[in-house]
């Protein structure tokens, strides 16, 4: 076997310049990542035998497919390692009782319309299932957090997202819901579809070549927060999805999953004036202190 050339001096050599370790200028984390990175990429390129050509592939690939770097992450599980790191972190620090995070994935919009207590998130034009969703917001002791935010964010019944999706109303399906005096927030939505990747974009090519689909089961995408409390980032997913263990992000988790029951009329009807069965999902957040 002959030596790699990665451990030889030259290259060695190269990475420390490269990497600015001869300047005193600069930033010493940003110069240390940067060393590690590129050299990563040497020894990966030395190993798999890389060609040239094969590398500007790729270069320019990564450079066409850049606006889609966001489902870049979440497709290579970069997003779902963030949270098992934020997991263990956690655990090693023995906090436990809330509820559980999930990826963000990159479609939140901020700025969407402030409603207390209620709201109706879609805007009437996608003629999809009646959803009601409804619960409290806690802290670990079971305490009420009135004056709490929900942030809910979800697809249309296509699977698409108002703002990406230019067809749909601004912020539709997207609301901040602040919880009343007991803690509670409840919506009225449409039930949503599952994601796919955008079909000829860069994230499915990838996938693609991995033998792998590009799609995520129905969900609904959360930030609970309050003061003096930790910024929950969480989703729940739709019971029933044919994808709901097979998501290409990797953000299902068995506790948010909850139960989906369908109803017509009742309490809820009647207050809120859902005038056709819905599906009834009740789901509660437990926020940790900060
Ligand atoms: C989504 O809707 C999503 O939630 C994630 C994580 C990635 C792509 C699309
Ligand atoms: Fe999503």
């Amino acid at each position: 076997m002959t030596e790699r050339l990665i451990d030889t001096a030259e290259v060695q050599a190269l990475l420390d310049k490269l990497s600015g370790a001869d300047t005193v200028s600069g930033a010493p984390r940003l110069k240390a990542i940067v060393r590690r990175v590129v050299g990563d990429l040497f020894a990966t390129i030395e190993e798999f035998d890389i060609s040239d050509d094969e590398f500007w592939q790729a270069l320019n690939y990564a450079s066409a497919g850049a606006q889609e770097y966001g489902l870049w992450a979440a497709g290579l599980g970069v997003e779902r390692f963030l949270d098992i790191r934020a997991d263990a972190r956690d655990a090693a620090d023995g906090v436990v009782g809330a509820t559980p995070r999930t990826i963000e994935g990159p479609l939140y919009v901020a700025g969407a319309p402030v409603e207390h207590g209620y709201a109706r998130l879609d805007d009437g034009e996608d003629k999809g299932q009646l959803l009601f969703m409804h619960g409290q917001v806690r802290d670990v002791d079971g305490k009420a957090l009135p004056g709490a935010k929900v942030e809910v964010w979800h697809a249309n019944t296509l699977g698409n997202y108002s703002y990406f999706d230019k067809t749909q109303s601004d912020f539709n399906l997207r609301r901040t819901i602040v919880t009343d005096a007991e803690g509670r927030y409840a919506f009225r939505s449409i039930m949503p579809s599952g994601y796919a990747c955008p079909p000829g974009g860069s994230t499915e090519g990838i996938l693609k070549q991995l033998g792998r689909h590009g799609n995520r089961p129905a969900h609904i995408h959360f930030f609970a927060s309050a003061d003096d409390h930790r910024h929950l980032t969480t989703q729940i997913n739709i019971d029933g999805d044919p994808y709901l263990r097979d998501d290409f992000a990797y953000a299902t988790r068995e506790d948010l999953i909850p139960a989906l029951t369908h109803r017509e009329g009742g309490e809820p009807a009647e207050k809120y004036g859902l005038d056709a069965p819905y599906a009834d999902i009740e789901f509660d957040f437990v926020l940790l202190p900060t």
